[in-house]
């Protein structure tokens, strides 16, 4: 199992082009029930240039005036969110060696202009358990580094069918994505990227 550092390991080619397949599939049911959103930062309204939506009992949705949150309804439909693809659950039970399910699947769309900056993912109550990430569509290029910021930073870059699993002292590192390389995969018919994280968000019982 590759450690990259403490708590953070990396399993190229995860899932096989038939499983990455079937997920992109997945994400397109998601996707029609519960549409992408833009979400904005807490105070200042500046919107993502990522947009998101989720699966699971739990979403994480941003806004101007509530901030960071996870809640049980998409922010515009008001509806609950789909149920999380049994690809995803397959592979926290695989990965993530937690003793209780995810509550929420995040899933990121990257055009290929889009960005993340560097931050941490504190919104869970549940700190000890892992994140489990799945990446679909084309290249983006990871950046991580320690639990403050302004330290030491390191890259890789994330393909297609790609998962990642942050746990122990990783799971407090701040991390982001740099940029996407336009037309490294043809998954995506019209290119772009998908990340799904598989988050625990409660301390379970
Ligand atoms: C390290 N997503 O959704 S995935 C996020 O590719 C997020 O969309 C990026 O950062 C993406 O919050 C990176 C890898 C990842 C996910 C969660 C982490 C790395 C992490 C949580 C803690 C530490
Ligand atoms: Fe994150």
């Amino acid at each position: 199992m590759p450690e990259l550092a403490p708590g953070l390991f990396y399993f190229p080619e995860y899932l096989s082009p038939e499983a990455q397949a079937e997920l992109r599939d997945n994400v397109r049911d998601v996707v029609r029930a519960a549409p992408l959103f833009q979400p904005t930062m807490p105070r200042t309204g500046t919107p993502f240039s990522v947009r998101m939506t989720n699966a699971g009992s739990l979403g994480w949705v941003s806004d101007q005036r509530s901030g960071y949150r996870y809640q049980a309804t998409h922010p515009e439909t008001g509806d609950h969110w789909p149920d999380i693809p049994e690809i995803a659950l397959k592979a926290w039970d695989e990965l993530g060696h937690y003793p209780a399910p995810p509550e929420a699947c995040l899933i990121n769309f990257y055009s290929a202009q889009a960005k993340m900056g560097l931050h941490q993912d504190r919104d869970e109550q549940d700190l000890d358990a892992p994140v489990v990430s799945l990446s679909l569509g084309d290249t983006a290029i990871f950046r991580w580094g320690g639990t403050t910021r302004g330290g030491k930073t390191f890259s890789l870059k994330l393909h297609s069918g790609d998962a990642l699993v942050l746990s122990g002292s990783a799971r407090l590192a701040f991390h982001g994505i740099d940029r996407l390389m336009p037309g490294s995969s043809s998954l995506l018919a019209q290119g772009g990227r998908l990340n799904l994280t598989l988050r625990r968000v409660t301390v379970p019982k």
